[in-house]
């Protein structure tokens, strides 16, 4: 299956929770009046879009209607598509690899889906050719260190790791002088994601960020925040936390197979105003991409098509 299909099916779900709930209520009503978009309102809800980027939709929706751009319920769902699909353009949805190396950091809760995503970007830039490297920073787990040993060999790059319980600070400042020794183009920096405690999360970062400046003043030159799809609006919440103690670049937005919430996608960038950058949807090393808007927006309108 090449990956527009696996997002398609990915996102069969979320159709039938969304689009698909959208369909019936125009089939059900003619005429775009408030009955209409306070039906649409609650599917948009549900699906997981949030509270504002709903009321945003909304809106528009009634304002189009007014303006008779839309005259009749069939044309909602390509107003929609349409209007959803700009929202999700981006200009800094792209990962520039520019300076060398370039640091990228990667923070989120446990078990989002951090190493997996380290292995994948690992994997997608050595196939371009990019001299690739990756830092143990989470030392808190004695798996971690392993797995990412593992997704590095599988992505033919070498892995900078200290024994479990190390400083994580310590590997980064490892791993940074390594990656300027050995000419590596992009370091990608894994860490633990204990949020139970704000403030050890704030100091750990704190040290992790004080130590990459030391070496590297630009760096890091972003830093991913992962969220898992699944979650939904928990996922909002958890960014909200990260935001307030990282400088987050961007959003990868993992297990898109098979849940129900994919919504999230829209809430994260109108809500957040974080571009999501890269998409997971699966387990796999390929089931990876950087994320596409009109992609994205036709699978989760015209999937079944
Ligand atoms: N279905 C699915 N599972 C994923 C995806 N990304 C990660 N996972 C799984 O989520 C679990 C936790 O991943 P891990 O990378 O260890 O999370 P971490 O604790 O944030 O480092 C593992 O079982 C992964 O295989 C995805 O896009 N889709
Ligand atoms: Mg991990």
């Amino acid at each position: 299956m090449g990956f527009l299909e696996r997002l398609k099916d990915g996102l069969s779900k979320t159709r039938r929770n969304f689009t698909d709930r959208i369909e019936e209520l125009v089939g059900m009503s003619a005429k775009v009046d408030e009955d209409f978009l306070e039906e649409l309102e609650m599917i948009l809800l549900s699906g997981d879009v949030g509270v504002k980027t709903t009321e945003k939709l909304i809106d528009a929706v009634r304002q189009a209607a007014k303006k008779k751009e839309i005259e009749g319920t069939e044309q909602v769902m390509p107003f929609l598509k349409k209007y959803i699909a700009e929202m999700l353009q981006d200009e800094g949805q792209r990962t520039r690899i520019g300076a060398k190396p370039t640091v990228i950091l990667v923070v989120g809760v446990n078990g989002v889906g951090k190493t997996t995503t380290i292995g994948k970007l690992a994997n997608y830039f050595h196939l371009f050719k990019y001299k690739v490297m990756l830092a143990a920073g989470d030392t808190f787990r004695a798996a971690a260190a392993e797995q990412l040993q593992i997704w590095g060999e599988r992505a033919g790059c070498e892995v900078i790791r200290h024994e479990e319980g190390a400083d994580p600070a310590a590997v980064v400042f490892d791993a940074v002088k390594a990656a300027i020794a050995r000419n590596v183009d992009v370091l990608f920096i894994d860490t633990a994601g204990r949020l139970h405690n704000k403030t050890n999360l704030m100091n750990e970062l704190e040290k992790v960020h004080r130590i990459i400046k030391r070496e590297i003043p630009e760096a890091p030159h972003e830093t991913f925040l992962v969220l898992d799809a699944t979650t939904g609006q928990n996922a909002i919440n958890q960014a909200k936390v990260f935001m307030e103690t990282a400088n987050v670049t961007g959003v990868v937005l993992t297990k898109l197979d098979g849940t129900a919430k994919g919504g999230v996608v829209i809430a994260i960038k109108e809500e957040l105003g974080l571009p999501v950058k890269w998409i997971g949807v699966g387990e796999g090393i390929m089931d990876f991409r950087p994320f596409e808007a009109d992609k994205f927006v036709d699978a989760l309108f015209d999937g079944d098509k």
